[in-house]
């Protein structure tokens, strides 16, 4: 990784929802998680063939260990426990912070497919009022590592810390005559190359820009409440023998902790 001012990071971060920072892991590291990640998804599309036809763009819980092996699983432990994206976690969560779960972005089947404007919160069961209450409160954070060059993100900046305007709400509702993949103003797409970190807020307007040849690793991490975390999958999680070669392995920790007490 090259050097980086973690300072600004954390400044860009609040004051934006989001940060990117460039050629984060190079070749050599990224080649066998790639690799992983690669068979992973071959497996993902036998499996989900027609879901892969009809919509998806992402597949979750890639850690599962009946999902992979155990020296895949570990490679990826040790991608979500790095030093470096612990440090990088350090800078934009207030205090400390867990591991929630993982998701791989491809491109969707059918080329014409639109994307959707959206806040991850409001996939939740938080009523509106919930939700906007929630916004500069309760951090969930995508750690997104690109494997290929792609489009990347589009996000509207500062849209962490505030609730949307009438036009951002219509369009993420699909109300109004508006819909979910219509021009947003003030919006920033943030391209991705090979090995670059995009750091952004689940809790902005965002939406993925489809094309090139996406393949982005996702890593969520969130503040260690149990309302984030109830629904993480103990069976994505690392044993106490797997945790010890994990360089920084608090994320994880912290989830345990956490749900031993639900
Ligand atoms: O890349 C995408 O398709 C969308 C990503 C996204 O919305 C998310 O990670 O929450």
């Amino acid at each position: 990784m090259l050097p980086v001012d973690f300072t600004a990071i954390s400044a860009q971060y609040h004051e934006q929802g989001y940060t990117v920072v460039r050629q984060a892991f190079d070749e050599e590291r990224l080649a066998p998680i790639k690799l992983v990640l690669e068979q992973f998804h071959q497996q993902w599309l036998v499996a989900n063939q027609e879901l892969y036809r009809a919509r998806a763009v992402n597949s979750a819980y890639l850690t599962d260990k009946k999902l992979l092996n155990t020296s895949d699983r570990a490679l990826l432990f040790q991608l979500i426990g790095d030093r470096k994206v612990a440090q990088l976690l350090q800078a934009v969560f207030p205090s400390a912070f867990g591991f929630m779960n993982t998701q791989l972005f491809f491109n969707p089947c059918n080329p014409q497919q639109k994307n959707y404007w959206h806040r991850d919160i409001q996939y939740s069961d938080l009523s509106i009022e919930q939700q906007i209450k929630a916004l500069g409160q309760s951090n969930v954070i995508h750690v997104r590592l690109a494997l290929a060059p792609e489009p990347g993100l589009e996000l509207i900046p500062g849209s962490h810390n505030r609730w949307d305007t009438d036009l951002e709400f219509s369009v993420r509702m699909a109300q109004e005559g508006c819909a979910v993949h219509d021009e947003l103003p003030n919006s920033h797409k943030i391209a991705l190359e090979t090995g670059d970190l995009l750091i952004f807020s689940a809790n902005m307007i965002h939406r993925g820009l489809y094309g090139g040849q996406r393949m982005a690793f996702d890593m969520l991490y969130c503040d260690p409440l149990p309302s984030l975390l109830q629904y993480v999958n103990p069976d994505c999680l690392p044993n106490s023998d797997e945790m010890q070669a994990i360089s920084c392995p608090e994320a994880f920790t912290q989830t345990q902790r956490v749900l031993q007490t639900l």
